[in-house]
């Protein structure tokens, strides 16, 4: 089935925030922010903003009835600061004025004197000052310690990766709209209602249900809108509560970029040892997460990169370290793999380094080292229906490895200025929220008389297809036609108490909650249907392409009639359904527990193009054999796993978010930052699906698919630097990503 949604994508006409008709009496609020990243406020002054042209109103902290508080794991971040400023783009104060144009005018007259403070913008200077964000935590299995006198080989390294800008095309906002009865529906672009849903009620002091949170479609997320889309529905809600009047709050693209959180840039160190048979016997690393100045979500986001320290490996003794480091950098949030990456690239590192020192190549110590069955993870974990093997020799033998290293080899012994480079990137991602409360979710759904269906969940479309997946689901369930089944808006009055949709899981928790919704409504059906056919209790009665057939026979009844005849007869047509994921747990006190459904697995096979004179790379092409269960939509989840890989390879290779020594965003436009397009996107990309039974615990065995291929990308920067030591044996070469132009360059030519 296409993308329901394609038509209106290609069209433009489907809505985001901004398109909204607005209702009469709108007001818009631009927002005043700190523009250095450190210090106390000793002088507000909004007297010439308050009497400029257009404007209605000024808020600040003291405006807020509720609780200037917006963090959601640790109370740790105002939405006004009040006294002092820890980040550059940090909100002051809002403005609202009858036009956008008045109300961003307006905001530039704002007196802000500000008592400057030092910023720390590195997270090891933060370490080395304690400025932790909670305790570091431990993860271990085995013993590291008597481990390194068994390894015949031992090698150590540092590893840095940058952060990387979310550029949803549609920027972060919220259309806030009173209600009567002193209550608010906010109209918001976030990929968790409920936290906007709490955030505003926090900021009003008002309970959850006076807030009612709509969200039709998101144009991305990414993560970037997990729960940093709070804070801009928090302040067009405040407005509105006060002015009694619908304001509408859109951050314009240089505001988004300089005020929200990206993906954190991890700085670590790590050690590794092997055996003489490429056996990696001990592990040891230690994470600096730069999580910039609030908690927000770095506290999860750090969880599961201890989760994934070790990629797809089995390595008998681990030891990994995990700090959390407050800088004065906006708070860094959730972003596709959400710590996963950061911490496979250390690993992945640690191999090359390895590999590099033994001279073997990297995909032997990579294959010698691969978990299978049974295996267990240091967080406790057992590896079970693993692909981790299957697929990496899948990648092996279906894109010619070897062939492929020999045709590289004879490229670069023929051409002088031009060099290849390739590299082998098995991934293991562990579906499921990590807080395992979180995972969790409901559906409400409605057959009106004329058979149409209504289907409400708590997911979240944001390009994804999920939208495309629960139709899917809910025509299957009832055997009929999808264009019967139509995906309502998500609303906090239909589905509360939603989890964001993020960790991959947003068609498997939805999807399963559908189904439970969809059983229930169907067995009445069923007996509905056998009751008009006056068919014993044990007649079997089945539901097939919209017809009603009683004992494998077509009977005359259709989907409409027996609907109308139930309505009829007051039956009810509407169910709520439920899922909660059963048997995840994490026992935090031990650090051990089972905090995945599920794994999801592949190997891809990257290779790259180094133009030796100018230091450009080319991604030439990203071959993989993924494992994505017995997939529900096939082309939706293609498009996933290509989109996320070229995420993946912008990551590692040309996104380079840099904030000066004073804690100011100068990548902060598009003419700074470089995002992939489709020059940049590789010319072969080829994924292919892992033949499986499917997963069981995935919902209709198809695997949750939005994050894991992001992790592909990671082997760009491997390419590259096979390429580069083609060039220049004995570069020098640092683990620091991204690998641009400029590195690239320096590591040809460099001291
Ligand atoms: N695809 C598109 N087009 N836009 C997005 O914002 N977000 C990604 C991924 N794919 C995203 C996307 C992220 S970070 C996640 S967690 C998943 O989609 C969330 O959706 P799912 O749980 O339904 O897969
Ligand atoms: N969000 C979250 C996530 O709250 N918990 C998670 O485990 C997670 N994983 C990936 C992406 N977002
Ligand atoms: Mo995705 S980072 O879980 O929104």
């Amino acid at each position: 089935m296409k993308n329901i949604d394609a038509d209106q994508y290609v069209r433009g006409t489907a809505r985001y925030v901004d398109d909204l008709p607005e209702l009469q009496g709108t007001l818009h609020a631009h927002v005043i922010d700190a523009l250095v990243a450190h210090g106390d406020i000793v002088r507000l002054n909004l007297d010439a903003v308050r009497s400029a042209p257009g404007v209605t109103a000024v808020f600040t902290a003291a405006d807020i009835p509720g609780e200037n508080q917006i963090g959601g794991i640790f109370p740790d971040e105002p939405l006004f600061a009040e006294t002092q400023v820890d980040y550059a783009g940090q909100p002051i104060a809002l403005v609202v004025a009858d036009t956008r144009t008045h109300a961003r005018a307006a905001a530039g007259l704002a007196h802000i004197d500000i008592d400057a403070k030092p910023v720390i913008v590195d997270p090891r200077e933060a370490a080395k000052r304690n400025l932790f964000i909670h305790p570091p935590r431990t993860f271990r299995l085995g013993d590291v310690t008597s481990a390194w006198q068994a390894c015949d080989h031992v090698f150590e390294g540092r590893v840095d990766s940058g952060g990387q800008e979310h550029l949803y095309i549609e920027t972060q906002g919220a259309y806030a709209i009173p209600k009567e009865g002193r209550c608010l529906k906010i109209i918001s672009s976030t990929q968790g209602l409920t936290a906007v849903q709490k955030t505003a009620a926090r900021i009003l002091g008002v309970p959850l249900h006076r807030i009612e949170v709509d969200v039709t479609r998101l144009g991305g997320g990414f993560g970037g809108k997990e729960d940093q889309a709070s804070p801009w529905a928090a302040l067009a809600a405040l407005a509105a509560w006060h002015l009694d009047q619908p304001v509408k709050l859109i951050l314009d693209r240089h505001d988004d970029m300089r005020m929200t959180g990206k993906r954190h840039p991890y700085s670590s160190d790590f050690k590794i040892g092997l055996t003489e048979d490429l056996k990696i016997l001990a592990y040891e690393v230690t994470f600096f997460q730069n999580a910039g100045a609030a908690a927000d979500l770095s506290p999860a986001i750090l969880e599961r990169s201890l989760l994934h320290a070790t990629n797809t490996y089995f390595i008998p003794n681990v030891k990994i370290v995990a700090k959390s480091c407050r800088t004065n950098l906006p708070p860094n949030t959730a972003f596709r793999g959400f710590g996963g990456p950061q911490a496979m690239f250390v690993m992945e590192s640690a191999i090359c380094r390895a590999a590099e020192g033994l001279g073997v190549a990297a995909h032997r110590i990579q294959e010698a080292n691969l978990l299978v069955e049974g295996d267990e993870f240091p967080y406790g974990q057992k590896a079970k229906r693993c692909h981790a093997k299957t697929c990496f020799r899948q990648a092996q033998h279906r894109f010619e490895l070897a062939g492929n290293l020999d045709r590289i080899a004879q490229f670069n012994r023929s051409h002088a200025l031009h060099k290849q480079g390739l590299a082998v990137m098995p991934i293991c991602f562990g579906i499921s929220f990590t807080k395992t409360h979180l995972n969790q979710a409901s559906a409400l759904v409605h057959i009106y008389q004329d058979g149409s269906v209504g289907v409400s969940t708590g997911a979240v479309e944001m390009g994804q297809g999920v939208n495309t997946k629960l139709a899917q689901i809910a025509a299957q369930a009832f055997s009929i036609s999808p264009r019967r089944i139509r995906l309502e808006t998500t609303n906090t009055t239909r589905t509360a108490n939603t989890s964001p949709t993020a960790a991959s899981t947003g068609s498997d928790l939805n999807g399963k909650a559908l189904l439970d919704a969809t059983r229930g409504i169907r067995d009445r059906l069923m007996r509905h249907a056998s009751s008009m056919l006056g068919a014993p209790d044990d007649a079997d009665v089945a539901f097939i392409e919209e017809r009603i057939c009683l004992n494998g026979e077509q009977t005359p009844l259709t989907w409409e009639g027996v609907v109308l005849d139930a309505y009829l007869h007051r039956v009810d047509l509407s169910q709520h359904g439920f899922f909660a994921t059963p048997n995840v747990y994490f026992d935090t006190t031990r650090e051990k527990g089972e905090p995945f459904a599920y794994h999801v697995t592949g190997t891809a096979v990257v290779r790259a193009t180094v133009d030796c004179i100018r230091g450009t790379a080319i991604i030439d092409e990203v071959r993989a054999i993924h494992d994505f269960g017995s997939s529900l939509n096939p082309l939706v989840d293609l498009g996933q796993a290509e989109g996320a890989i070229v995420q993946g390879l912008g990551w590692m290779t040309m996104e380079e978010v840099i904030a000066d020594e004073k804690g100011i965003l100068q990548s902060n436009a598009l003419s700074t930052y470089k995002v992939p397009d489709i020059y940049s996107a590789p010319e072969i990309l080829d994924v292919q699906f892992l033949e499986t039974e499917g997963e069981p615990n995935a919902v209709l065995r198809s695997k949750a698919v939005g994050e894991p291929p992001f992790m592909y990308g990671i082997g760009a920067f491997f390419a590259i630097r096979d390429a580069i030591r083609a060039f220049r044996p004995d570069a020098d070469l640092p683990f620091d990503a991204p690998m641009t132009p400029e590195k690239i360059l320096f590591a040809l030519y460099g001291a």
